[in-house]
């Protein structure tokens, strides 16, 4: 039960018993997680003084080299889970291929393995525009003291225990479900807490705000052109608000609290559209369910698409329940 004031590590120990069996590896692993989004958003709001304090690729005051920050994330994301022995294995978008993580004296005792996007829509950085992570946690397929496998982390996005986001926006929110809900905390950065500030968030039903990258309309689907210009046209509650950031954690975020559509279809240019199954579509699928949107591919739901490769792509159309289902009849009559 979310309480007035509670911070996430709280929250955290107190909604353990959720799970059954729980030996308290999920909660170790969430606070890994906490930790190392405060050490990554420390370093982003730092982004700005890049100039000052030396671009990406130089070498800064103190002899260090400066990373981009996409890269320092994963490092940030993958080194505080290893350092912890909290994961047996680790899925990056930034890494070619799955790390499998073998602890010295527990070999191989972990359950969970975990996906992550260290820093999604990293481009906006340069224009100082909200970035996000975005992680998904399964618990593995293959036995306890044995390595991962790569089937371990190509699992439908049904089975994920937790997902969940961090967007390092005007405030800092780490927004996660474990599959009773979802829960947004904000981050005190003067104390270094994060606080529930969004207890039980859900998708408004239906929305008056549409997500896209129109500059790709001439060679989206039918369906797509179609369901855009119905969010166009001059009838009932329409034109909807067009608002696209190009940050899939920040346009998904903001839909989620006022209703509204995030699609990113396939394309000429991206034929199996862009967005990334593992990393990115599914966890954001489980937090809309979860919070009563809706995420399809156009014609089925994102989490039962059976992943048969680790990057993945998959077209994505995500929000308010209505909305998609709109957007999911126009794919299917104007079919191709
Ligand atoms: P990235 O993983 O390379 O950062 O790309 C993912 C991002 C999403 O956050 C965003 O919604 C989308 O790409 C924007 O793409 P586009 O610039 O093609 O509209
Ligand atoms: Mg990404």
């Amino acid at each position: 039960m979310a309480k007035k004031n509670q911070t996430l590590g709280e929250f955290i120990i107190e909604n353990q018993s959720d799970f059954q069996y729980s030996s308290g590896e999920l909660s170790r692993l969430l606070n890994s997680i906490r930790l190392a989004a405060k050490v990554v958003n420390h370093e982003v709001n730092k982004a700005g003084l890049v100039d000052i304090t030396g671009a990406a690729g130089d070498t800064n005051i103190q002899g260090e080299d400066q990373q981009k920050l996409d890269v320092y994330a994963n490092d940030v994301f993958i080194q505080t889970m290893t350092d912890r022995n909290i994961v047996c294995g680790i899925a990056s978008e930034e890494e070619d291929d799955f790390i499998t993580i073998n602890s010295q004296d527990e070999l191989h005792q972990n359950k969970y393995v975990v996906l992550i996007d260290p820093l999604d829509g990293s481009s906006n950085i340069d224009v100082n525009v909200s970035v996000g992570t975005i992680f998904s946690i399964f618990r593995r397929i293959t036995p306890v003291g044995t390595p991962v496998a790569l089937k371990d982390f190509l699992q439908t996005g049904d089975k994920q225990v937790a997902a969940g986001y961090v967007v390092y926006g005007t405030s800092t929110m780490l927004v996660y479900t474990t599959g009773k809900g979802v829960n947004g905390f904000t981050l005190n950065p003067a104390l270094g807490s994060w606080y529930l500030s969004h207890p039980n968030m859900q998708f408004p039903v239906d929305g008056q705000i549409y997500s896209v990258n129109e500059g790709n309309y001439l060679d989206f689907p039918e369906g797509i052109k179609k369901y855009i210009k119905y969010c166009q046209s001059e009838e009932e509650d329409r034109p909807y608000t067009s608002r696209y950031i190009g940050s899939l954690v920040s346009d998904f975020h903001r839909n989620m609290i006022k209703g509204g559509i995030y699609m990113y279809p396939k394309s000429t240019k991206n034929p199996k559209g862009k967005l990334r199954l593992l990393y990115e579509c599914s966890p954001m699928a489980f937090i809309a369910e979860q919070a009563n949107g809706v995420a399809s591919d156009g014609y089925k739901r994102i989490m039962e698409i059976m992943p048969t490769e680790l990057h993945q792509r998959v077209p994505f159309i995500c929000g308010s329940k209505n909305m998609v289902e709109k957007a999911e009849e126009f794919m299917l009559k104007f079919k191709e």
